[in-house]
């Protein structure tokens, strides 16, 4: 009985101290610079953004994420189709190996569809990303207010969609 413990500890410790084992995709991929879009007064959706980094040698994606600052949370990338802006739900966002994917305004995102309150600057909004092997990272996203030529984008569908919902 005794013999079996120590093996089992010495195991345990060979496991722990071994760089061959991999690291859970939250414990690959750090997250920079994330910050969420301040939106006028009333506005229903919001989005947040951040860089990933990766450590790995292997790929990592980001499948889900989640908020409780809104109804709905969704990854998102923006396309052109027909000289038109327009986003689109994705199912994860890649992040290569060794590598870094940089989500932006125009670009991929974080979406909060359904805002609960408004989202004020200096306010943080908590997400949880969820890594493509089920592993978990919490963040806080800082409230900005983000310049975006929007007047020079007319086919910018998403925002259109914004202001069409505007509460009061
Ligand atoms: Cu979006």
């Amino acid at each position: 009985m005794n013999k079996i413990l120590t093996t089992f500890v010495a195991a345990v410790a060979l496991t722990t101290s071994s760089s061959l084992f991999a690291q859970t995709a939250s414990e690959s991929v750090m997250v920079h610079d994330a910050y969420a879009r301040a939106m006028p007064p009333g506005q229903p959706n919001s989005g947040a953004f951040m860089t990933f980094k990766n450590s790995d040698s292997s790929a990592h994606a980001v499948v889900s994420a989640d908020s409780p600052v809104s109804k709905v949370v969704e990854l998102h990338t923006h396309i052109h189709e027909n000289g038109m802006m327009m986003m689109r739900r994705i199912d994860q966002i890649d992040i290569p190996a060794n590598g870094e994917t940089v989500l932006k305004p125009g670009g991929l995102h974080v979406m909060f569809i359904g805002l609960k309150h408004d989202l004020k600057v200096g306010q943080k909004v908590p997400v949880t990303l969820t890594f493509e092997d089920g592993s978990k990272q919490d963040i806080e996203a800082p409230v900005r207010k983000i310049m975006m030529k929007m007047n020079k984008m007319p086919g910018m569908k998403g925002m259109g969609d914004m202001k069409m919902h505007k509460m009061h």
